[in-house]
């Protein structure tokens, strides 16, 4: 008996668990979705490839386990290179299948073909390779999926020439897939990490991607009840420990409003899958002289910013649970003053914007936008943000319970992922409710996926918060150069809910604050894909933190030595 390529890939990808695949066509990669037909591959075509890859990056981050997109030769590469370095950055596993001209025509100048994809994919891929042989199939596809999750996870790239797909070999062996135990730390390690914390007054945890991809909410609850260190989380890590948790601190910004309320800052910070960069204000939101305990999977991480007082090359799942058994074993200082200023301090915008209308007339203030539609949400629903100020106002009123409830932005600053990160996470828990919160202009790139999730029956609703604007940028240039200096920044009034309507989605045009709620409960009890065009306040500047002011000002005096945010007020003086 034959089979070709496409068989061979699919079979290996069913042999690892692959459940799903989110796709664009192109005839290059036909043998595949035929062999998907076959073997009940689950298939998401999406609407642009971007899209594909986004849903993948966000599966991936939903499951923990590898998210597969499958995009054509050429241009459905090129298109899908943008998601490719969103998941490199944030590491998160994926494997992308391109299509490739075929080997026979190459420098022959071939349709979509005549570029290095495997080289362009080298830098944002932990590895990218083309298969020259079919029977290399099972064993390449086989050796991606492993370097996608191997290690600190990150995305792969398998490179497959139209002629290698459609060759027929007689069949040949598929891999078998090998349960994987993950690096504990030794106990030397946990002893020395325990014996800092237990003399520290004011410590915290502070968790990131490591730890939601190691599945350590459960051994994070476990060792933060039994100790009452307080838990602060990046946005990947949000919902670790629920953000009703008494020990919660929230977003990493919050470290910031606890130093500007002029609470004594953290004494030792036990670092969990996080890494110092442009997320803990470049080192200053945790103080020099705060003794560091880091975990990591990637020993790069180490020292990066700053010195490590114990640093530990492991899994964060393995290592709470480590750490969770030797503290069992002594009595901790009750830290329950620290650990409930800390979570007191977390919903600080509560108070900030209690004072807003409830029953005026518009636009819309997108703090009140965001907590009416909140409270519409029950308590599993996954919120998926994009955009400038729009994803840092959904940040900030969200309440995420359980890892993965609320995506957003990494590293890359990536407008356009919030539809294609809500149809992944859709994809993910057909049984939850996904909400997308995106602005107006990162909503035009990828506007199109409402069809997509029309096609496949994706009940998202997606909430527009329109202010006409390139927002963030508009705020920029006003503080930068004068409002009378505004250029590209602005938008027309973007009927987005009408091009829902188009593609077949339940849609909602509101002006007044009072009407929110309403359209928000109509949109979820529609059970569809939904979109709500929300007109919103332009005036509303989202808050610069006390702590993005002090590190302009030391900009100003001329302190270079770390990331600086927000760029605009650093850049002035230059
Ligand atoms: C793909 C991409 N293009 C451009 C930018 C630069 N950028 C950052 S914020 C922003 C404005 C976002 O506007 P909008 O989505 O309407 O949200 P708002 O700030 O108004 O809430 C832009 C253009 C980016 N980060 N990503």
């Amino acid at each position: 008996m034959t089979v070709d390529g496409g068989a061979l890939l699919v079979q290996t990808l069913k042999k690892a668990g692959t459940e799903v695949a989110f796709v664009l066509h192109g005839g290059h990669l036909d043998p595949i979705f035929q062999a998907c037909l076959d073997q009940d591959l689950r298939l998401i075509d999406t609407r642009h490839e971007a899209a594909a890859g986004h849903a993948a990056d966000a599966y991936a981050r939903q499951t923990g386990r590898v998210g597969v997109a499958i995009a054509t030769a050429g241009p459905g590469f090129t298109n899908i290179l943008t998601a490719i370095t969103q998941a490199y950055l944030d590491g998160s596993p994926m494997l992308v299948i391109a299509g490739a001209a075929p080997l026979r025509d190459a420098e022959k100048w071939p349709l979509q073909g005549g570029i290095d994809q495997v080289a362009m994919a080298k830098p944002v891929t932990k590895w990218a390779a083309q298969v020259t042989r079919t029977d290399q199939i099972p064993h390449m596809t086989a050796h991606a999926l492993r370097t996608a999750l191997s290690g600190r996870p990150g995305p792969v790239l398998l490179e497959v020439p139209i002629d290698v797909l459609f060759r027929r070999i007689d069949t040949c062996p598929i891999p078998e897939f090998a349960e994987i135990e993950r690096p504990a730390p030794t106990q030397a390690a946990v002893d020395r990490a325990l014996d800092l914390l237990a003399d520290a007054e004011r410590p915290i945890i502070v968790v990131g991607g490591g730890a939601l991809f190691s599945g350590a909410a459960d051994a994070l609850r476990t060792f933060a009840c039994r100790t009452g260190i307080p838990v602060f989380c990046n946005n990947k890590a949000y919902g670790l420990l629920p953000a009703d948790d008494p020990r919660c601190g929230g977003g990493l910004s919050n470290l910031a409003v606890l130093r500007a309320s002029g609470v004594a800052a953290p004494d030792v910070a036990l670092f969990l899958g996080a890494r110092f960069g442009m997320f803990t204000g470049g080192d200053r939101l945790v103080p020099q002289d705060c003794r560091l305990i880091q975990v990591d999977i990637d020993a790069r991480e180490f020292g990066r910013l700053r010195p490590v007082d114990v640093a530990i090359l492991a899994d964060c799942r393995e290592t709470l649970v480590a750490l969770d058994a030797t503290a069992s074993q002594c009595p901790w200082p009750g830290w329950t003053e620290w650990a409930s200023t800390v979570h007191g301090m977390s919903r600080w915008h509560e108070a900030a914007y209690a004072e807003l209308p409830q029953n005026d007339e518009g636009p819309v203030h997108p703090y009140h936008a965001m907590r009416e539609i909140m409270d519409c949400l029950d308590a599993d629903t996954i919120v998926c943000a994009d955009g400038g100020e729009s994803s840092q106002w959904a940040d900030l009123v969200a309440k995420a319970r359980h890892p993965g409830q609320f995506m957003g932005h990494g590293y890359l600053g990536c407008l356009g992922i919030g539809m294609p990160f809500a149809m992944g996470a859709q994809i993910a828990h057909p049984d939850r409710r996904v909400v997308c919160i995106v602005g107006d202009g990162a909503a035009g790139l990828n506007v199109q996926e409402f069809d997509t999730m029309v096609r496949h029956d994706l009940p998202i609703v997606t909430v527009v918060l329109n202010n006409k604007a390139w927002g963030m940028c508009v705020h920029g240039q006003q503080s930068m150069y004068g409002s009378n200096r505004l250029v590209v920044t602005t938008l027309g009034e973007g009927r987005y809910d009408q091009v829902a309507e188009g593609f077949g989605c339940f849609s909602a045009y509101v002006e007044r604050p009072g009407d929110v709620a309403a359209a928000m409960r109509e949109a979820l009890a529609s059970n569809r894909p939904a979109c709500i065009n929300i007109i919103t306040d332009l005036d509303a500047v989202f808050g610069v933190t006390p702590e993005a002011e002090a590190s302009a000002k030391a900009a100003k005096a001329g302190k270079r030595d770390e990331i600086e945010m927000p760029y605009y007020d650093n850049l002035k003086d230059e």
